[in-house]
């Protein structure tokens, strides 16, 4: 019954977008366009206003490549998924795991001893009854896992087999976190280097940039996950006492406990959580462990993806450096193209929330400002290779005028027949084909028959709908 309901919401959403193919709605001409998002016809439902999502209309045993991917930038997007009324054998499990990237071997971690009930290296039965499953895992205190190898895992999956009432686990978003801490904690912390509590010659920097998503996150393994911390000066490093090692595991747990944001994920049977390791601490609840007698049976079935490069302080952004007038010291722009995931068309960022985007990445940074010809062609080549439209910082409050914040620009390179008002007011400015600028409302519509948006003609002459990527640009960067 369930799959059979699936199965029609999936035929469905395909049909919608059949109907989507064709982009120029008002002609009602064929005109060749191509939508370029598959989304395997799921919805989700943010489960907080700052992380997670619920998705329904999936069932993780039929998923392809495809649906695997979109779902993977959407966990990287919301940080974790939850899925529920999955039915999943521990083979399906791995299966939809492999589509995610790389299986990592649960036992080849040392603290993961081989459970008699564990019919493969590539799971863990993790259960609060002995004979089931390993207990006592992940209860001792918040972490990320992957925490005693070279790179945190990339993904963790919680497969829910048998749940208890009172047997949650907690989830905390670490971007937060790491925002939290005040300019001094801060500057000492950048100076720490995390040391496996299991392994000491796994070491990595406490504080460093999410391998994809670029911004700021740190490793989490209070507890005996960690041994003594390092302080790294000037190259130079000193092994931090217990006692010194204790007060930073203190302060990113006072952090943690004082955020407000620990989400709490009470289990159903058939729940399948997917965490993108990099972006969240967790720790099993407190009830998780309670003996069977009293609790029930708790049973999950755990398989995580490898981390594929070790934490590092520097992010994968690549800056186009200048120093042409007005910005004669240098000034440099940067796509946030393969930071930021918009896996379905017309769900992309405000421009405020643009902004926001490139100044997590970087604090001086901001949307780009183009002020003449030559800093136009530095953009168009970055607008080229990615092969997409991206805001710029400028407003275009009426006719052809564009506005850097108050200051009018003598400088214009508008695209045929904009800027058009497409749709209703259109006050801000995107950078489409060949370095074109197009007006557009400063966020994606939602007013019945419009489309949420840009439809371009792009440099190929192809029609498409597009999303609209955050274009940063940062003074003085060194790089
Ligand atoms: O059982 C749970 O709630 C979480 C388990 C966990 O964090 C782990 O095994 O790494
Ligand atoms: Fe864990």
């Amino acid at each position: 019954m369930h799959r059979l309901t699936v199965s029609i919401v999936l035929l469905m959403s395909i049909g919608v977008s059949a109907v989507e193919e064709s982009c120029d709605r008002h002609s009602g001409i064929q005109t060749e366009c191509q939508v370029p998002f598959s989304t395997c016809g799921y919805t989700l439902r943010p489960l907080s206003s700052k992380f997670g999502a619920e998705v329904t209309g999936v069932d993780l045993t039929t998923v392809n490549q495809s649906c695997a991917d979109a779902l993977k930038q959407e966990a990287l997007m919301y940080r974790f998924l939850l899925f529920r009324d999955q039915d999943l054998t521990w083979q399906e499990q791995i299966k939809f795991t492999n589509l995610l990237g790389a299986v990592f071997s649960e036992t080849s971690s040392l603290r993961r001893p081989f459970h008699p009930k564990t019919p493969d290296p590539r799971i863990a039965y993790l259960s609060n009854d002995p004979l089931e499953g390993i207990p006592g895992q992940g209860v001792e205190a918040w972490h990320v896992d992957g925490n005693s190898v070279p790179a945190p895992h990339q993904f963790t999956l919680i497969y829910c087999v048998s749940a208890t009432r009172n047997g949650p686990t907690l989830i905390v978003p670490l971007k937060e976190i790491v925002d939290m801490f005040t300019p001094e904690e801060r500057a000492f912390l950048d100076s720490i280097r995390y040391v496996s509590g299991n392994n000491e010659s796994i070491t990595m920097p406490l504080i460093y940039k999410h391998p994809v998503r670029n911004y700021d996150t740190i490793v989490v393994a209070l507890g005996l996950l960690s041994g003594q911390y390092i302080l790294r000066q000037d190259d130079h490093d000193t092994i931090l006492s217990k006692e010194e090692t204790q007060r930073i595991k203190d302060l990113i747990e006072a952090k943690i406990i004082g955020s407000n944001l620990i989400y709490s994920h009470q289990y159903k049977s058939k729940d399948l959580l997917l965490l993108n390791n990099p972006s969240v601490a967790h720790i099993a609840g407190p009830g998780s462990q309670n003996p069977v007698e009293v609790a029930g049976l708790r049973l999950m079935h755990r398989s995580t993806v490898r981390g594929d490069r070790p934490p590092s302080k520097t992010s994968s952004i690549k800056y186009a450096c200048a120093q042409f007038e007005p910005f004669a010291s240098g000034y440099c722009l940067f796509s946030l193209k393969d930071s930021v995931f918009y896996p379905r068309y017309g769900f992309f960022d405000t421009r405020d929330a643009a902004r926001q985007r490139c100044k997590s990445i970087d604090e001086g940074a901001d949307l780009a400002t183009i002020p003449n010809k030559k800093w136009n062609n530095l953009a168009k080549t970055i607008i080229e290779r990615t092969g997409v439209p991206h805001w710029l910082n400028g407003t275009n409050p009426q006719e052809e005028d564009v506005f850097w914040g108050e200051v009018k620009s003598e400088f214009t390179n508008w695209h045929r027949e904009q800027p058009n008002d497409h749709d209703g007011p259109e006050v801000c400015l995107i950078m489409g084909p060949f370095g074109t600028w197009l007006d557009l409302a400063c966020e994606p519509k939602t007013q019945p028959g419009a489309d949420p948006g840009p439809v371009i003609t792009w440099e190929d002459g192809v029609r498409r709908k597009f999303n609209v990527y955050p274009l940063c640009g940062v003074l003085h960067k060194q790089s």
